[in-house]
């Protein structure tokens, strides 16, 4: 291997750049190359101070986490310790200033820390994340980080994972200075100046931060709640307590070997490998098959919205988040300015909420042009039909995107049910058409399913996918099926708790059983929260339920022919009141009773787990399904569909995720037994039969596949 480490003097300044592509993480032989560049520089006669820094676009972006990975599966081999190195830093006989752009996460921040002064461009982030992988920092993060920027900061960001721009970094003490210009010019600069005037300090040795016991009881109990809040269930936040506590209370060596042991309980835990999982699935989704790098996206500066409501208003909104200038189209003035008013609104309550300042507000709410002719749509670099979810008017809608789009403009429907291809077919180019897939809240939801349709170019496909980066979203992309991936496996789940209401539960006994296991919400709530009108459409434009001998769930189009629509309409499967806060309705469960008496359903009770799993087996069934007819290319896909369009506990790793580490022999045994309880419908996928025979996981196969 090349030396990662690129050493350079600059007016008696080491310039010590890490060079380790993508992100200079601290991969095999980095820590040692960086040990050695140190050394190496301190005995250097001609150099009188070091900078440190990253090549290429980032400062070190943090540990390995291909090794983190392989030590969460239990290589002993795969240990990552970063003591020797950081130590080797603190103690260098000249002042080490870190230079940072780009990143500085996790281990990188550790790094950072370690030297003795550290400098930052203005868009530079630093951060430790560790709690987005089930872990917590490891290499000293929880001891140095409250000697810098104090005990209820560096809580806040070990529990959040949130990262600081440079300038906040700098308000909290993390960096000594934002740098305008060239960042190297500057920090040779300012190593120049620090290596005659001022005297190094070492950080693990700062303790004037780190409060008394009394101060810092109430910053733990606050940052359990916040754990408790954003980071439901989850281990890791509780154990960087735990580790931020041993900073305010043990000698610095004694605070890093309990942190070390904290890492490490994190590490092995079921967690963290579900959250690795979930981080290389996530960058594994843009990697398709038949899809070569070099393939260049169309530009993309501005963008059209067709429809104002809800979809179209929250799609609008993302592309303005994202600097874009998006026209929104409707039909009438009315519609129009109704569309116009919420987004106003969404955009004053993140300015109440603090998210935002009115001044950034306002600059976003310019971009968006509403209006009612086609003319600027005729200018659009894409243009996104988010109408009603009917085939009819959609249809006609492209037929004059058709018309009046320019030459190699990307024509995309926000349907979530209908068949992109029929929709291509109306127009004289099918190649330019792709289906976007955005999920409400449209400017919140990370996910973005992108329907690539028979004819789909290549070309259109990357634009897509670089259109979603640029949103902040996390594309999927996935064939044009019946329902696409998350919606076509959610109706399976959602039918079998609705039988499990029909057999005896109540909706509130299967919501809590599944906000137990870790779903954001239960089946009921969302359905609500969706639109008891809206599954209805879809139930009928899916076609679902033509088989008379299939059994179908009888109370949900009653309550939809009873105008109980969810929460907009102020009642659904729950009663809401004017906060739309749910409470069961007896009205609701006597309708459920009289319906399954009437339909002969025997009546029992169910406990927790027969309500998991009979809801979450028939969402994984139909994922092997789904897996087995290439609707995705990996399973490790729909896991993250799920865990970000759908609620599913992303510790938990995603359904298919999920099941592997059941054991799909296990889950493939219960299916049969549900399959000799309850009928046909619980066949078991051929997939999920194979690979339990094989005694293989669906990670297997993503792997023999890959
Ligand atoms: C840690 O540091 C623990 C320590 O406290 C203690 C240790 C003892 N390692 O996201 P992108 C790859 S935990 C290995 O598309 P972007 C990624 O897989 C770590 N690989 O780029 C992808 O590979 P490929 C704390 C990594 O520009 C490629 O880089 N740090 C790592 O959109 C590009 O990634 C973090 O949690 C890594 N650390 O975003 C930071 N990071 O092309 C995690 C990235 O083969 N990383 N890769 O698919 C990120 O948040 C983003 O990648 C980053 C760049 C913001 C840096």
């Amino acid at each position: 291997m090349t030396n990662p480490v690129i050493t350079t003097v600059r007016d008696s300044v080491a310039v010590l750049a890490v060079d380790y592509p993508p992100v200079n993480a601290l991969g095999p032989g980095v820590p040692s190359a960086i040990l050695e560049a140190i050394e190496a520089a301190e005995r250097n006669a001609d150099v009188s101070a070091i900078v440190f820094m990253g090549a290429g676009k980032t400062f070190v972006a943090g540990a390995d986490i291909n090794t983190l990975e392989r030590a969460a599966w239990g290589d002993p081999d795969a240990a990552c310790d970063l003591h020797p190195l950081l130590a080797r830093i603190e103690d260098c006989s000249k002042p080490v200033v870190m230079a940072i752009h780009g990143t500085a996460l996790g281990g990188g921040l550790e790094i950072a820390m370690a030297g003795h002064f550290r400098v930052a461009a203005a868009d530079a982030l630093l951060g430790q994340p560790e709690v987005n992988l089930g872990i917590i920092p490891g290499a000293e993060g929880t001891q140095r980080l409250p000697r810098l920027v104090g005990v209820a900061k560096a809580l806040d960001m070990c529990v959040t994972g949130k990262p600081l721009k440079a300038a906040e970094a700098h308000a909290a003490g993390l960096i000594d200075r934002v740098m305008d210009g060239d960042l190297v010019a500057g920090a040779v600069r300012f190593a120049r100046s620090v290596a005659v005037t001022v005297r190094v300090r070492k950080t693990r040795e700062r303790d004037e931060l780190l409060g008394t016991a009394e101060e810092n009881a109430p910053l733990f109990a606050a940052a359990r709640e916040l754990a408790a809040k954003v980071r439901r269930r989850q281990v890791a936040p509780g154990k960087a307590i735990d580790a931020i506590t041993a900073a305010t209370t043990l000698p610095f060596d004694e605070g890093c070997r309990r942190e070390r042991e904290l890492f490490f309980e994190c590490v092995k835990g079921e967690q963290a490998r579900a959250l690795i999982h979930i981080f290389f699935a996530e960058r594994a989704v843009t990697k398709i098959r038949g899809l070569s790098k070099d393939v260049q996206p169309r530009p993309i500066s501005r963008v059209a919205v067709v429809g104002a409501g809800t979809m179209g208003g929250g799609i609008a909104t993302a592309c303005a988040n994202a600097g874009l200038a998006v026209s929104v189209k409707d039909a009438t003035r009315a519609a129009l300015d109704a569309g116009f008013a919420t987004i106003r609104r969404n955009y004053d309550a993140t300015v109440k909420r603090g998210r935002l300042t009115g001044d950034a507000a306002a600059e976003r709410i310019a971009r968006i042009t509403p209006v009612l002719s086609y003319d600027d749509v005729a200018t659009a670099d894409l243009v996104i039909e988010a109408v009603f979810e009917n085939m009819e008017l959609k249809s006609h809608i492209f037929r004059e995107l058709d018309a009046v789009a320019k030459p190699g403009a990307v024509l995309a429907s926000n349907t979530s049910t209908l068949d992109i291809d029929a929709l291509a077919s109306v127009t004289s180019r099918p190649e330019d058409v792709v289906g976007l897939h955005f999920f409400s809240p449209a400017n919140v939801m990370r996910l973005l399913e992108v329907v690539r349709g028979a004819r789909t170019s290549p070309d259109l496909l990357a634009t897509a996918l670089a259109f979603a980066k640029r949103l902040g979203k996390v594309p999927v992309v996935v064939a044009n099926c019946r329902g696409f991936v998350g919606n076509r496996m959610m109706f399976p789940y959602m039918y079998e708790a609705q039988f499990l209401v029909e057999e005896g539960a109540t909706p509130e006994q299967v919501d809590r059983a599944l906000t137990g296991f870790g779903m954001a919400m239960g089946i009921f709530a969302v359905d609500d929260m969706a639109g008891i009108d809206v599954a209805w459409r879809v139930r009928q434009e899916l076609g679902h339920f033509q088989d008379p001998s299939e059994r179908r769930p009888l109370v949900a189009d009653k309550l939809y022919e009873l105008g109980r629509h969810g929460q907009k309409a102020g009642r659904g499967w729950y009663r809401y009141d004017e906060q739309r806060k749910p409470s069961p309705d007896p009205e609701v469960v006597e309708l459920i009773k009289t319906t399954a008496r009437e339909a002969g359903i025997p009546q029992r009770s169910h406990d927790d787990r027969e309500i998991v799993e009979r809801c979450l087996y028939a969402l994984i069934n139909e994922g092997a399904r789904i897996v087995a007819d290439g609707s995705v290319q990996r399973a490790s896909d729909i896991d993250v569909i799920y865990a970000n369009g759908y609620g599913f506990p992303a510790w938990r790793g995603g359904p298919m995720f999920y099941a592997d580490r059941v054991g799909l022999r296990e889950v493939h045994d219960r299916i049969l037994q549900f399959e000799r309880d309850f009928g046909p419908r619980w066949a078991p996928a051929p997939l999920l039969t194979e690979l339990a025979q094989t005694n293989r996981t669906f990670r297997d196969l993503d792997r023999e596949r890959s």
